[in-house]
């Protein structure tokens, strides 16, 4: 059974709240991907809250949490929807989105779905191939603007990824907006880290707005925490995306990334069509993640 069928269950069968029940629902919890301290604050929290407000049954206590898991996500601001209000600096300049992770997560298929969610609502982004480290992925974000009839810009493998990014620039003009796929492997982080700060240094000095998404993998659990901790020390995202949250995804970690980093999740990713992104939504992950839909 997936996490989501697990909990929905442990709710549906639990005679009444017992000491039991809270230790049984923070081991369910970490299985959830919530983290091990923030899964045991939590539910000493639910019993107190439980207590307080005479909530006696599984149910009750199941409404709570799920109002104690959003709140957990409102220590943050909602990022969603961002890169597609791009205005309000003031300067002239074009929206950059630059997609960030560690390879295999999902960042050049998010890159083309947020291509097309920019497309649906009347935009013509363009794609900067700023990933050079193999030639297969510029061929393959190559292949996304083919298929969305989108320009890509690219150089060749090997190139500097903020003269892609540079070009891309132009390209788009002062009411445009780039997505900037990168690489997520370098020979060092170090390496990997000034190619980021490098881009930041182009964009920053060229575009009306800048927002840096860190994509993570659901299906990697509390691997993604880790690789967030790195990322958001190294070059402050601004937000994270949650790719692959399928059905065997937990989710839990979204928790972690809003209280323990203050990174919002600003989207989730269902699958690889161009079509499976949503805007994230606190208060309905935060019922979903407690069993409630
Ligand atoms: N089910 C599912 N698969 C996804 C999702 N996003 C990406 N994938 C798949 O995950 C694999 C890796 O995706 P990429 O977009 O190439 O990942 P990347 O981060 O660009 O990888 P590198 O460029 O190698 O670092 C591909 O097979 C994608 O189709 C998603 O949201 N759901
Ligand atoms: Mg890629």
């Amino acid at each position: 059974m997936n996490f989501a069928g697990k909990i929905k269950s442990f709710f549906a069968k639990a005679p009444a709240v017992s000491p039991e029940f809270f230790d049984e629902l923070s081991d369910l919890l970490v299985e959830g991907d919530l983290g091990v301290k923030e899964s045991y604050t939590l539910v000493e929290l639910l019993q107190e809250r439980c207590k307080k407000e005479n909530s006696a049954s599984p149910e009750q206590a199941r409404d709570c949490l799920a109002g104690l898991l959003e709140e957990m996500l409102h220590h943050v601001e909602t990022a969603a929807g961002l890169p597609l209000m791009p205005e309000t600096s003031g300067k002239a300049g074009p929206a950059v989105i630059l997609l960030l992770g560690v390879n295999g997560v999902g960042k050049t298929t998010t890159a083309a779905k947020l291509a097309a969610l920019c497309q649906s609502s009347g935009a013509k982004p363009v794609l900067a191939a700023a990933d050079t480290f193999r030639a297969a992925a510029i061929d393959q974000l190559k292949i996304h603007g083919e298929r969305l009839g989108l320009r890509v810009v690219a150089h060749q493998q090997g190139g500097d990824p903020a003269a892609v990014v540079y070009d891309a620039i132009e390209a788009a003009g002062k009411d445009g907006i780039v997505i900037a796929d990168t690489a997520g492997r370098m020979h060092t982080k170090s390496a990997l880290v000034d190619e980021l700060r490098k881009i930041d240094r182009v964009v920053e000095s060229k575009a009306a707005r800048y927002s840096k998404y860190l994509v993570l993998d659901a299906t990697t659990g509390r691997n993604a925490f880790a690789q967030a901790e790195i990322f958001c020390e190294a070059v402050t995202p601004e937000a994270a995306i949650l790719s692959k949250y399928d059905s065997t995804a937990k989710g839990g970690v979204v928790f972690s990334l809003a209280s323990g980093l203050r990174l919002p999740v600003a989207y989730l990713c269902t699958g690889e069509k161009y079509g499976d992104i949503q805007t994230f939504n606190p208060h309905n992950f935060a019922r979903e993640f407690a069993g409630i839909n």
